[in-house]
């Protein structure tokens, strides 16, 4: 069985868990405690030279890392259900959506950025939380107009990359307090995606390293 290191809050860990749920992979869940710094210990290091999760470790003990390369790796050994469509254009745009908040969301509120803001800068919580809810809002607003509205999911009629991104980032985009209202069509994915079960399973309080 495969190993995959994470942390229950963690976005992108988040992603790897949808994307498993949904072909039916099961792995070993190993939790690396992030509030208690374990992912800066050599031995996570020795995993990931990054200092993040998560990390998929195959069963000849290969590890990968980065959450959109785990995906395709999953996508390409696991290939039904499909995360990505054989369309060029299509896969295209929903790999755009997803970098949306892979690249440009997600990195500025990742805790190692805002631990370096509230130490640098003497901000409080309260202004690093107004950080990140700004920039989630930021990308939020380009996603809403982007997309299909006569697709059951953002571009298509089953759940890809893109929804393993969105559901984790609307979980913290409500963490930081961003007014989910004005995002309709992201919220109307967001309920699609919650009728399936891959989706139940991979939330943050269903994980066994969740505080109870
Ligand atoms: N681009 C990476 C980001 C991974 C990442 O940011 N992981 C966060 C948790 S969501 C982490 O390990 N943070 C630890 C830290 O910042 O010290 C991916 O998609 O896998």
């Amino acid at each position: 069985m495969m190993n995959l290191y994470g942390y229950w809050r963690s976005s992108a860990s988040y992603r790897v868990r949808i994307a498993l749920g949904l072909k039916g992979v099961e792995v070993r869940h190993i939790p690396v405690n992030l509030r208690k710094g374990e992912q800066l210990s050599s031995q996570h290091s020795g995993r990931n030279p990054q200092g993040y999760v998560p990390v998929l470790e195959l069963e000849d003990g290969t590890r990968l890392t980065q959450s959109l390369a785990i995906l395709d790796y999953l996508d390409a050994t696991y290939p039904n259900p499909a995360l990505m469509p054989k369309d060029a254009v299509l896969r295209s745009r929903i790999l755009a959506a997803s970098l949306v908040i892979a690249s440009d969301i997600s990195p500025i509120q990742n805790l190692s950025v805002l631990k370096y803001i509230r130490a640098e800068h003497g901000q409080e919580d309260v202004g690093v939380k107004k950080w990140s809810a700004h920039w989630i809002s930021k990308g939020f607003g380009s996603l809403e107009k982007m997309g299909n509205p006569d697709t059951k999911f953002f571009y298509t009629d089953a759940p890809m990359f893109f929804e393993c991104c969105l559901v984790p980032q609307i979980y913290n985009a409500r963490r930081f307090g961003v007014k989910m209202e004005r995002y309709p069509n992201l919220l109307r994915v967001e309920k699609a995606c919650q009728s399936l079960k891959a989706f139940e399973f991979a939330l943050p309080e269903n994980q066994l390293d969740a505080p109870k």
